[in-house]
């Protein structure tokens, strides 16, 4: 599947902080996704839970490295990183991915925050940054889907403050007057669209009410001239290698080879009453 960025949906990002892109993924594609991440023992033995305030967890694996994997091409084909290059104005690496998994009436909520929240205390200096949330199943307001502050991405970096040991959040005094002025819209995917958003961009998303499972994989960008300077973890800059935009639907449910991939033992929450 080729694809180009368009000027109108460039427009809206820009405007925005957000765009969809529907289909992205075919269903071949996010058929042999969701096997490998149902299935992978590596994503398996990395799974780790982040619970919420009252005590539901959403399964998250992270991984800083895209490798051979079926996970690993995906962050590799052109469609992903010509549209983050477009997006952020320059050539990119990988920075990070990451399942975020919601099973059936357990998946936990996601409080306001921005990932230049975080991602700003492992040394990016720019908010050059992006994700791309690529829906594995269908995602609705009743199975956690992801909320955005429609041009939050405009306000710069917010301060965060603690909130549990496995998440911050942004200053709830100055949410109250950015939601009491600005919209926000709930992403509604259908498997295999694209939401591509970037890093200042404020977003939560509710627990799991429903019957339905909400498993996303998420695959986020750096500018390379943004190399992170804290190099404590593996999310600093290596080559990205491109695939043929094929390489999906030709490696099907290719598992990890448990090295490439550098999985995180660890959610990267910084300690925010120790840097700040
Ligand atoms: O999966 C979700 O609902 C939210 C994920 C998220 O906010 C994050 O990974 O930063």
């Amino acid at each position: 599947m080729s694809f180009q960025l368009s000027a109108q949906q460039q427009a809206a990002y820009h405007a925005d902080g957000f765009v969809t892109i529907k289909g992205l993924f075919d269903p071949e594609e996010v058929t042999a996704l969701n096997r490998a991440m149902e299935q992978d023992p590596a994503i398996r033995d990395h799974m780790l839970i982040r619970a919420d305030q009252e005590g539901f967890g959403t399964k998250i694996a992270l991984w800083n490295r895209a490798g051979d994997s079926v996970y690993g091409l995906a962050a590799r084909l052109p469609r992903m990183i010509d549209a983050s290059e477009r997006l952020i104005g320059e050539p990119v690496y990988h920075y990070q991915s990451k399942l975020t998994a919601k099973e059936p009436r357990e998946g936990g909520a996601w409080e306001w925050h921005q990932d230049y929240g975080y991602w700003y205390y492992n040394g990016c200096l720019r908010p050059d940054m992006l994700s791309c949330m690529i829906a594995l199943d269908r995602t609705t307001p009743e199975n956690g889907c992801l909320k955005v502050v429609r041009g939050s991405h405009k306000m710069g970096r917010i301060d965060h403050v603690p909130l549990t040991d496995k998440q911050n959040e942004a200053d709830p005094k100055r949410m109250e007057e950015i939601l009491a002025r600005h919209e926000v819209v709930d992403v509604l995917l259908e498997p295999g669209d694209g939401f591509f958003f970037h890093c200042n961009t404020l977003h939560r998303s509710d627990r799991n009410t429903s019957d339905q499972r909400r498993w996303t994989l998420l695959i986020c960008y750096n500018a390379i001239t943004n190399d992170a300077f804290v190099k404590n973890d593996d999310r600093s800059y290596v080559p990205l290698d491109r695939v043929e935009d094929d390489a999906v639907r030709k490696a099907g449910v290719r598992f990890s080879d448990g090295a490439q991939e550098h999985f995180a033992s660890k959610p990267y929450v910084p300690n925010l009453r120790k840097v700040s």
